[in-house]
């Protein structure tokens, strides 16, 4: 089944938060941001901007009603700077006027003075002058300590992971407008409506029934609408609340890049063991998480960080340590694999360096230590693994061996072009880490002409969530997808849900439509049974007629609809899913987080030109776990914009803040990512073979965030490429591997 949206998609007439009609009497928002990191307001000077033409008001701090608070997990971010600035991009003030154009004109007419504080910009600086957002964490399974006397090889290291922009095609935004008895509207471009409301109601002073949120879809969210988003729906919603009039705001892409916080940077260092046979026998592992200056989502994502750190291998002695650092960056936030990237980066890298010092390749040492069902993870969740399934199958199918021989023939037979190639399995556990956000409602409806509606609060971001909520309906009720529309996300139909992330939307909101569905045709079926005299165990409606034990009727799914009406029936269902088995106890660091995990593997190859540090990825040829997809053009299109969005991470996309920690890289001819022509020239994804059940919707496992992890094997293919031309090289485990740091490297000494 096709992508519900594609129709509209190519029509140009998906309803993005910019296209929905404007009222009479919107006016416009653009903040006016701090230029510095760090500093003490002295003064606010906003009386020029106010006389300029258009404006209408101009909001700072003292106009918040309630709380001046939108820290989600800690209470240590302000909407609108009161005293202190933390960042440069951090909004101090809110210029509303009747025109975009009047609005961002004013903006510029704003002074501030502000006395400098010291910025900080490195998480391990940070560290040292004990600015934390939580105290630290470690993970431990075994004893590392008493393990590496027994160890043959010992290595070390440190590694840098940088930050990514999210770079959704619709940038963020909002609408709100004002409704009868004090009442507001917001259409809002996020993840989470639950958040945007909560956090509207705590600063607006009012209980959270008053305020609707609605989403219809988003252009793109990769994380960065999980929580950042609500800033500009909360602010729209303050000047509606004063001005009484709708407002709205579209951030410009520069408003974008420079307010907002990205995927945290990460400095960690690594110490590994193993023994002769190339088992990996311990591992510690320290991680500096770059926070930026507010908490945001960074506890969770360094918790997940942890859980990630072993990717898909088994390591008995583990201590893993993990410390959420506060610096002068805008506050960094959830994006794709939210901070397990970030773990398996290091593991990987360590592997790298020990394969590199034995001089054999990092895949023997892979291979040998991947997961097997039983294992313990270092959380003490065991592995229902497909790590060596996964592997076994990209062996067979695109045979290791050979490829690592056409690559050595390669590389013996060219001067000045070189090919890398590196494999790269991923395991990715599927729930929230934080045990109550696995729970989500579905609100269905059946209509007397047999129509059907469903409500969730799964939010459509180009993941296919929608067709796969509609196939969910479709496939229990056995009507035509045209019988079913997916309404929008709605805090007025669907309540206190968690946001549509950490991959488990369409396993959350699935699974409780999978209920409703049911349980509304348990009732229906009754009714037939009623109807045509016999009992509901025979009953079977398929393609929208009622069969009595193989045999069709004259009853139709619409005649049946009216007529469970008409028996004073209901045809509505709101169900409640929770996800089943989970639970984590934090005292202790163990328990069994995940419904369930994910595994791949991938093999990735890139070409050299050593003359210009340019390169091309050859392929990427993975076997993934998709359990047994539901949908494979969706999932596999969740593969190919996963893999490349990992690539541009690992080898393109480089944020630079300067010393004073203003973001350099602040637009796209600075700030490069992925286009058409340096996606790998083949991708080819693989479906693992399984008939195992899992607790994924219809067995068909998440898919929305694992692939992006295959794009770490791209940093690594990278590296064997450069050593292929220059083995003397030392490279530091530095990422991305930019053309400029390929050319420097090539030529190093
Ligand atoms: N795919 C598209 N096209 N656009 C997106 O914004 N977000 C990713 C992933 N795939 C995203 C995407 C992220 S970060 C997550 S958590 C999942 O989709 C969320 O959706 P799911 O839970 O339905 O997989
Ligand atoms: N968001 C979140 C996530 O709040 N908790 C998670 O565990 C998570 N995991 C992945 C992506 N987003
Ligand atoms: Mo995805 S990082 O869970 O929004």
């Amino acid at each position: 089944m096709k992508n519900i949206d594609s129709y509209t998609h190519v029509r140009g007439e998906s309803v993005y938060l910019d296209d929905i009609p404007l009222q009479a009497g919107t006016l416009f928002a653009a903040v006016y941001d701090s230029p510095v990191a760090h500093g003490k307001i002295k003064s606010l000077d906003t009386s020029e901007a106010e006389k300029a033409e258009g404006v209408v008001r101009i909001f700072t701090s003292k106009d918040i009603p309630g709380e001046n608070q939108i820290g989600g997990i800690i209470p240590d971010e302000e909407l609108l700077a009161g005293t202190h600035v933390h960042f440069c991009g951090m909004p101090v003030a809110l210029v509303v006027a009747e025109s975009d154009d009047a609005a961002r004109a004013a903006v510029k007419r704003i002074k501030i003075e502000i006395e400098n504080l010291p910025v900080i910009t490195n998480p391990r600086e940070a560290k040292e002058k004990g600015e934390l957002i939580i105290p630290p964490r470690t993970f431990r399974l075994g004893d590392t300590d008493n393990t590496w006397k027994n160890c043959e090889y010992i290595f070390e290291g440190r590694t840098e992971t940088n930050g990514q922009e999210h770079l959704y095609i619709e940038t963020q935004g909002a609408y709100a407008m004002p409704q009868e008895n004090g009442a507001i509207r917001i259409y809002s471009s996020t993840q989470g409506p639950t958040v945007v409301q909560r956090t509207a109601a705590r600063v607006l002073n009012m209980p959270m029934n008053k305020i609707e949120v609605d989403t219809t879809r988003l252009g793109g969210g990769f994380g960065g609408k999980e929580d950042q988003a609500t800033t500009w729906a909360v602010m729209c919603a303050l000047a509606s609340y004063h001005v009484k009039k709708p407002v709205k705001y579209c951030l410009h892409r520069m408003e974008d890049m420079r307010m907002t916080g990205k995927r945290h940077p990460y400095s960690s260092d690594f110490k590994i063991g193993l023994n002769k046979d190339l088992k990996i026998l311990a591992y510690e592992a320290t991680f500096y998480q770059n926070a930026g200056a507010a908490a945001d989502l960074s506890p969770a994502v360094m918790e997940r960080t942890l859980f990630h750190c072993t990717n898909s291998y088994f390591v008995p002695n583990v201590t893993a340590t993990a410390y959420s650092c506060r610096t002068n960056l805008p506050p960094n936030t959830a994006f794709r694999g939210f901070g397990g990237p970030q773990g398996m980066f290091v593991i990987e890298a360590a592997i790298a360096k020990a394969a590199e010092q034995l001089h054999i390749p990092a895949s023997e040492i892979q291979q040998k230590n991947l997961l097997k069902t039983g294992d313990e993870f270092p959380y003490g969740q065991i592995a229902e693994s497909e790590a060596n399934e996964c592997w076994s199958k990209t062996d067979e199918l695109y045979n290791i061996e050979q490829l690592e021989k056409d690559v050595a023939d390669f590389n013996s037979s060219n001067k000045f072009y070189k090919k890398g190639m590196a494999l790269m399995p991923i395991c990715f556990g599927i729930s929230f880490t934080k045990t109550f956000m696995n729970q989500a409602r579905s609100l269905v409806h059946v209509y007397t002409d047999g129509s059907v509606g469903i409500s969730t609060a799964a939010v459509e971001m180009g993941q296919g969530v929608n067709t796969k909520l509609l196939q969910v309906a479709a496939k229990i009720f056995s009507v035509a997808q045209e019988k079913i529309k997916v309404n929008s996300a709605n805090t007025w139909r669907i309540a206190n849900t968690s946001p549509t992330a950490a991959s488990a939307a369409a396993d959350l909101n699935g699974k409780a439509t999978a209920l409703a569905c049911e349980t509304i045709l348990q009732r229906m079926k009754q009714v037939a049974a009623d109807e045509l005299k016999t009992s509901t165990e025979t009953i079977e409606i398929k393609d929208e007629i009622v069969f009595i034990t193989g045999k069709k009727t004259d009853l139709s799914w619409k005649k049946l609809a009216m007529l469970t009406h008409m028996k004073r029936i209901s045809l509505s269902e709101l169900a409640h899913y929770t996800a089943p088995g989970i639970h984590f106890d934090t005292s202790k660091e163990k328990g069994h987080p995940f419904a369930y995990h994910v595994y791949g593997t991938a093999v990735i190859t890139v070409t050299i030109d050593c003359l210009r540090g340019i390169y091309e990825f050859d392929s990427v040829k993975a076997v993934h776990d998709f359990g047994q997809s539901m949908n494979t053009m969706v999932d596999m299109g969740q593969c190919e914009g996963g893999i490349v969005q990992g690539i541009g991470w690992m080898t393109m996309e480089e944020l630079l803040y300067n010393k004073e920690g203003k973001l350099m890289t602040n637009a796209l001819s600075t700030y490069k990512v992925p286009d058409i022509y340096s996606v790998p020239k083949e991708i080819i994804v693989h479906p693992l073979k399984t008939e195992k059940e899992n607790l994924a919707i219809f067995n068909s496992k998440a898919v929305g965030e694992p692939p992006l992890m295959y794009g770490i094997g791209a940093y690594f293919a990278l590296r064997n490429a450069v050593k292929a031309f220059n083995s003397s090289a030392v490279i530091p485990y530095d990422a991305p591997m930019t053309p400029e740091k390929v050319l420097m490297n090539l030529f190093s000494q």
